[in-house]
């Protein structure tokens, strides 16, 4: 393996005091029409705006279910004093919950269910692995913000992940709606890789997961993606999947409503991007945050 001090890094961030951004240097869709299910169409939407929503994929009886095991999640005390269970930055009230395609058996299942699989590869043209997953509770009254972030860039920096070749898929569990808090999305802003200022700090993942300070693009960048492509948020019933880009610049705003916005995100990386040292230099996260078994997922029989 080459000296992480020494190698070439194509998508420096958080090494300067002066933001910059770069144009991307990977394909976005890595695969064709005959790898899977999606159309020459739903590709195209894919690659020109680095989303795809998918109404209704799951069925609703589905997502109902999947809900009532996070609220158990949420119940458990085991869970509550693990290092997977993340708390709100304003109090007690549980914001995420780490590592469920490992430890939660509804959700070991759906990581590997061959309607989320069978997009996932086609969009990675290849075989692929579950980089993180977690569930967004989003509580009601008390669901912070999610910042405005690139997910590649924590991934690039903070766990070594080499390219962008990796696809985020959001399974709604309740209903997203334009007001309790649902993921907003700059379509087109995929195609630019923003370097972020700032050094990171030690342990970064024990802050940033509660509240992203570093890593999070600079006003003028973000002002100039939103120029450039329109903010989308993606609404639509609990079953709905959203599955988006690595690189594609996201975020959500706090939930002040009674309604709780609770999606279970997957992260499907190509066994052709595995992770390597981590590109900051420092120590890799934990496998909770990034798994390091790069075995490439099995379909399961699913429905
Ligand atoms: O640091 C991470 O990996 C996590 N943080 C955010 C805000 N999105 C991606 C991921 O869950
Ligand atoms: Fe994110």
């Amino acid at each position: 393996m080459t000296d992480a001090a020494t190698r070439a890094d194509d998508y420096p961030s958080r090494v300067s005091g002066d933001p910059a951004r770069s144009t991307r240097l990977d394909p976005v869709v890595h695969g064709s029409p005959g790898d899977g299910p999606l159309s020459p169409g739903a590709l195209a939407s894919f690659e020109r705006d680095g989303f795809l929503v998918c109404e209704e994929l799951l069925d609703p009886d589905e997502a109902a279910s999947l809900l009532a095991d996070v609220r158990r999640l949420t119940t458990d005390p085991g869970v509550a004093a693990s290092e997977r269970s993340i708390v709100e930055p304003n109090g007690g009230a549980v914001r995420s919950i780490f590592d469920v395609h490992r430890r939660d058996p509804s959700f070991v299942a759906l990581a590997v269910d061959p309607r989320l699989l069978g997009i996932a590869r086609q969009l990675m043209g290849s075989d692929v692995y579950v980089h993180q997953s977690r569930v967004n509770l989003k509580p009601g009254f008390r669901g912070q913000e999610f910042y405005w972030h690139s997910d590649f860039e924590t991934w690039h920096v903070e766990d070594g992940m080499p390219r962008m070749r990796a696809v985020s898929c959001s399974v709604l569990l309740t209903e997203n709606h334009a007001w309790n808090g649902p993921l907003m999305l700059i379509a087109g802003s995929h195609r630019w890789y923003v370097a972020c200022v700032g050094e990171t700090p030690d342990d970064h993942y024990q802050q940033s997961l509660r509240k992203q300070e570093y890593g999070v693009p600079d006003d003028a960048s973000l002002t100039r993606l939103t120029e450039e492509g329109s903010i989308e948020v993606p609404t639509g019933a609990p079953g709905s999947v959203v599955f988006f880009d690595c690189n594609v610049m996201h975020g959500s705003n706090g939930n002040i409503t009674p309604h709780p916005r609770s999606n279970a995100f997957f992260v499907y990386n190509s066994v052709e991007n595995a992770l390597v040292e981590p590109f900051g230099g420092r120590a890799p996260r934990p496998e909770f945050v990034a798994s390091r078994d790069f075995s490439p997922v099995a379909s399961g029989g699913g429905r």
